[in-house]
């Protein structure tokens, strides 16, 4: 075999050795891992199987649809993590509550939050789709995670990363020492290291928002989209517009290309008047990526990594990608606040 090709389990295994852990990580993530395989291949299979593909008729904890898909891919991770011993709690986009490991599994140190399946209405269409997951160290004593292990600032956190499910698998991660992209080689079924220690341009070309939601935004939002729009703004040029509706599908062009993905808080629905996106398992873990590879997260008016969590399924307003435009976006955002 080409000794240049590096596996993931040999780069897990080199990174275990340099925070010299007990290997506790190193099994979470082999087992995230195992489960994104599994959820690639049925996603691969999706416009095959009919009872998979489409919906169930039942709706989520935040009120949508439920995607068949989801849910398997929601069983799927949490069956491969509620057993080996290492993690004392998890939370889930798709449970209304914190998930308890079965009283037969033993308990462990760390904090598993994770979307299974992000994007899932695009499941139908074939457009990219993934999971995100964030891992904490629990703050509690021993025994059963509780709520306060979930609701850590995500400064907290001890590794975080996503899986995009497109033309070809990737796997992105980061351990608080730079970010890593893999990619699933199908022929051997293993992910290998295709670029290392991605750094996302300070400045891009690209903007990333539903630009639908126009009428709804803030002043500060709809003059900063314009001024991206224009030849006044610091490029000179107009930005380029990119919008696939899949949240890990738009950060993983803009991390590697440049560009600014925005989500803001807007009055659509007077339920959401933070936006649309969840603090623990959508916003922390891409800002925790995001900030490994040189860029920036923030709601407009304050960093996303500093949020005190007051509850599982809380919403912030997310600009995420490179950090000059989303500084640039905080200028606007908080001058609109007087
Ligand atoms: P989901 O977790 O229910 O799939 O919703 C999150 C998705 C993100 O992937 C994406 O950025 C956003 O919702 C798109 O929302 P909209 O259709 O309002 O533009
Ligand atoms: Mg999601």
């Amino acid at each position: 075999m080409n000794d240049r090709i590096i596996s993931l389990d040999r780069f897990i295994m080199s990174e275990q050795s340099r925070y010299g852990g007990r290997g506790d990580f190193s099994a979470i993530l082999s087992q995230i891992v195992f489960a994104a395989k599994v959820v690639a291949a049925q996603v691969s299979h999706a416009g095959l199987i009919e009872d998979i593909l489409g919906r169930t008729g039942q709706k989520n904890v935040q009120g949508e649809e439920v995607q068949k898909l989801d849910e398997y891919a929601n069983k799927v991770f949490i069956n491969a993590l509620n057993y080996i011993g290492k993690v004392c709690v998890m939370a889930s986009e798709e449970e209304p509550d914190m998930i308890v490991i079965p009283p037969e599994h033993p308990k462990g140190d760390y904090v598993v939050m994770f979307d299974p399946l992000d994007g899932s209405t695009n499941i139908d269409v074939n457009v990219s789709i993934g999971t995100i997951f964030g891992i904490y160290k629990r703050v509690t004593g021993g025994g059963d995670g509780k709520l306060e292990d979930c609701l850590q600032t995500g400064s907290k956190l001890f590794g975080a990363g996503y899986i995009i499910y497109s033309s070809s698998v990737n796997l992105v991660y980061t351990t608080g020492n730079g970010v890593n992209v893999f990619s699933l080689d199908p022929s051997v079924g293993e992910f290998v290291l295709s670029n290392p220690n991605v750094r996302i341009p300070a400045r891009g070309k690209i903007y990333s928002t539903n630009e639908g939601n126009q009428p709804y935004w803030k002043k500060g939002t709809r003059e900063y989209i314009d001024y991206l729009k224009s030849e006044r703004n610091t490029l000179g040029a107009p930005y380029s517009s990119r919008y696939i509706g899949s949240l890990v599908a738009d950060f993983h062009r803009n991390l590697l290309k440049g560009g600014i993905f925005l989500y803001p808080e807007d009055t659509k629905d007077p339920k959401k008047p933070t936006g649309k996106l969840r603090l623990l398992y959508e916003a922390n873990p891409l800002a925790f990526v995001v900030e490994q590879a040189g860029g920036w997260a923030s709601t407009g008016y304050e960093r996303i990594l500093d949020i005190t969590p007051a509850k599982l399924h809380q919403r912030v307003p997310l600009i995420i990608g490179s950090k000059d435009d989303v500084l640039e976006y905080e200028e606007f955002a908080k001058k609109n606040l007087s």
